[in-house]
């Protein structure tokens, strides 16, 4: 009795082993896994808005929904097909592709193939798709045309670009690899796994039987398959005089690479990246060396790098700052020189028209109108004129004064600069005697014209004698006021402005 228990547990361990598929990451652990979604489609929102799949094209008679590409409807003579935008570039690789072909009909035509080839397929005769492919086709073919009973077949074909598919035979003695499996009008989709590890080939099937996701029958197996090192995958389909739905729901890549490789690769990029590194610091030693053994050879002509030199101290910075400043006072105050020379000509202008016009007015006082008004704004300009005056007179004696101290400081320059006797130190004086004599002319000359100016205030007030007494060739006592209180205000404005 127990040893019945223990066939039947055996037979139920075999049956579970048989219909179990085991990723090939699970079975060698060195193997590393990695989801390819720019090489892979599923639902829902497979596509687009527009209709269009990301990183997939499409054309024929495919249309991309929510849920599934439906490669050709169930019409006569479809082709359809959908190809990724992106190669794979990996050597193991894993497709997952879930997909149903349906039909109204007990026979079905003509099937569907999964692609992978060297370049991406157009339509053609071969479910769909071009001949003479380089790559591998696995074509699930509804439709006996040779009338050997073995449709529908699951077939595996590797071409290497030469051979054209032998359609009326099925593709018989052409195809390496193969199993009988009814796939169509399945109550659940079926899936297919198609494995390519170390250039094997190995293919399962889920055929839609049950609900169970992981229930995959063995189909076949090709060892020694040589694939082209990158690739498109895709997916094409054809109908005939009979028509089914072939319909992908799922297109699900996988990839994998050996972590002992990769972490090889990875150590050898780090061991690279370690021997530049080294280079670089023994490069960078040799220049400092050279560079030390080059000052010491040439003491005289390497300029050892003085850092100091490149920033300026804070003393220097203020130094040179009021060095500006100064400079900047210099040339304002020529400037002011300019202007009080121009002033004192328009002054003495102004004051030889005023006596001028004292002399006119003074010709006839009887033609003055005795208008108590006029007689109080002729002793206001009178008044404003002894103003003018006694300023003018102390700018006289500040500019005698000036003229005083400059002379004495001119001897003084020409005693320093007599030459001492022998052994004897010769002081010398910063101060430049041309430039002495230079400003003493200039304030001789202001001072002449200020004592012409002087004279000229100091004389008597005498009131114009008018010929007419619309004579115009006089000034109006308002216009010399204004004219007066003008040149103030261009005064102190200059000032304030200065
Ligand atoms: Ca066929
Ligand atoms: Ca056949």
């Amino acid at each position: 009795m127990k040893k019945f228990y223990n066939l039947i547990l055996t037979i139920y361990t075999s049956i579970i082993a048989i219909y179990a598929y085991t990723d090939p990451s699970v079975i060698n652990p060195q193997l590393l896994k990695r989801f390819e979604y720019k090489l892979s489609f599923k639902g829902p929102h497979l596509a687009f808005k527009d209709g269009t799949v990301p990183f997939w094209t499409f054309g024929g008679s495919a249309i991309a929904s929510d849920d599934q590409v439906r490669v050709t409807p169930s019409i006569r003579s479809q082709k359809g097909w959908i190809w990724t935008k992106n190669t794979m570039t990996s050597d193991n690789w894993l497709l997952d592709v879930k997909l149903r072909v349906n039909g109204r009909g007990r026979i079905g035509a003509d099937g569907l193939a999964i692609w992978f080839t060297e370049k991406p397929g157009v339509e053609g005769p071969v479910f769909g798709s071009n001949d003479f492919w380089n790559g591998l086709g696995v074509f699930l073919d509804s439709f006996d045309n040779d009338a050997l009973q073995n449709n529908p077949i699951i077939a595996v074909m590797v071409n290497d670009g030469t051979k054209t598919y032998d359609h009326p035979h099925d593709g018989t003695g052409q195809i390496q690899g193969s199993c009988i499996r009814d796939f169509r009008n399945k109550p659940f989709a079926i899936r297919l796994k198609i494995e390519y590890i170390n250039q094997g080939l190995a293919i399962y099937v889920n055929n839609g039987i049950s609900q169970d996701d992981n229930a995959f029958e063995f189909c076949t197996r090709i060892d020694g398959v040589k694939l082209p090192k990158t690739g498109y995958l895709g997916v094409s389909a054809e109908t005939g005089g009979l028509a089914d739905d072939h319909d992908v729901l799922e297109f699900l890549t996988n990839t994998y690479s050996d972590k002992q490789a990769t972490a090889q690769n990875q150590a050898a990029t780090d061991e690279q990246a370690r021997k530049y590194k080294e280079e670089y610091e023994t490069y960078e030693r040799d220049l400092k060396k050279q560079q030390d053994d080059y000052q010491k050879e040439h003491p005289d002509l390497t300029t050892p790098y003085n850092e100091k030199a490149l920033f300026e101290s804070e003393y220097d910075r203020e130094f040179r700052t009021i060095l500006e400043g100064q400079d900047q006072i210099r040339l304002s105050l020529t400037s002011i020189d300019r202007k009080m020379i121009e002033l004192l000509g328009r002054v003495e202008r102004i004051s030889s028209t005023t006596g001028e016009q004292q002399q006119i007015t003074g010709k006839d006082r009887t033609g003055i109108p005795t208008d108590v008004a006029r007689i109080q704004d002729i002793n206001r300009v009178i008044n404003a004129n002894n103003d003018m005056s006694r300023t003018v007179q102390s700018f006289a004696q500040v500019l005698t004064d000036l003229q005083q101290k400059l002379n004495n400081l001119q001897a003084n320059i020409n005693n320093n600069q007599r030459p001492l006797g022998a052994g004897q130190q010769v002081v010398t004086s910063n101060v430049d005697g041309t430039v002495v004599n230079e400003i003493r002319e200039i304030v001789k000359m202001i001072k002449s014209e200020t004592n012409t100016l002087v004279q000229k205030s100091l004389n008597p007030m005498k009131c114009p004698t008018v010929t007419a007494a619309n004579d115009s060739s006089c000034v109006g006592t308002f216009t010399f006021m204004c004219a007066i209180v003008l040149q103030i205000i261009i005064l102190i404005g200059f000032f304030a402005y200065k």
